[in-house]
């Protein structure tokens, strides 16, 4: 997104754990690690809004994922909070409901059913963040991403894929409309196979423009038939539901 961002704002301030190099022309660079709540402030300070998609993003073991996301989110709401940051865009995950079937379909009020530890952080993000506005009256749109790649990988990408314009929609979808309150939006394209119901998002005004439709044959022709037995198959999570020590 770091491209497409920079219609969005003046300034960019881009934030990651490692060294980004040079920033360019519009770019702000603040390195920092999320656990580390003084650098969280200083990267904080000025931001008019915050389009966190920090932290681990994949399933992983449980120190990494407690220090970035658990501690992390901790750190970014409390330095959004002291500096008066009133808007957040927060890359949640279909991972928070990875335990759904994928002959069920969800919405913002289906309970969570996280599939690992990672799932399970995110589905704290979302909580926290909810606190924070009940509390503050900090927004956030907490993004249940699918799978944003170039194209779907796999059959069940189909599902799950969001163009990166899209995402981009999205974001700027979160970032303008008048009202967010604290809200929980699927992030996916406009994909005839779905397990994800948007309905109770409709006042952020995201409107899909791209679809994995047209690359349903292609997938399906490279990919083998599905073994039903199989819970990545089973489940919306897809392989997440097998990775780890769970
Ligand atoms: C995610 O949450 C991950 O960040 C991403 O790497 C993908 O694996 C995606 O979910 C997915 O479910 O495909």
């Amino acid at each position: 997104m770091r491209e497409r961002l920079k219609a969005n704002c003046d300034v960019l301030r881009l934030s990651d754990l490692v060294d980004m190099g040079q920033a360019k022309a519009g770019e702000e660079i603040v390195q920092a690690d999320l656990a580390d709540s003084q650098a969280v402030l200083a990267m904080v300070k000025d931001c008019q809004a915050i389009v966190h998609f920090g932290g681990v993003s994949v399933e992983a073991p449980w120190t990494p994922i407690l220090q970035a996301n658990i501690i992390g989110l901790y750190n970014l709401y409390e330095a959004a909070r002291l500096h008066g940051v009133k808007r957040v865009v927060f890359a949640s995950s279909n991972h928070v409901m990875g335990f759904y079937r994928q002959s069920e379909v969800v919405d913002a009020l289906s309970p969570p059913r996280p599939d690992g530890f990672y799932g399970l952080s995110k589905a704290f993000g979302e909580d926290i963040s909810r606190l924070y506005f009940d509390r503050y009256g900090i927004e956030t749109a907490c993004v249940r991403i699918g799978s944003s790649y170039p194209e779907p990988k796999d059959r069940r990408m189909l599902a799950t894929w969001l163009s990166y314009d899209d995402l981009h929609r999205l974001i700027t979808a979160c970032l303008t409309t008048q009202v967010l309150g604290h809200s929980i939006i699927y992030g996916t394209s406009d994909n005839s196979i779905s397990w994800y119901d948007n309905h109770l998002a409709k006042h952020i005004g995201y409107r899909p423009l791209d679809s994995s439709d047209v690359f349903r044959e292609a997938v399906y022709a490279r990919t083998g038939e599905p073994d039903l037995s199989d819970p990545a198959i089973q489940f919306q999570g897809g392989g997440f539901v097998k990775i780890g020590p769970l």
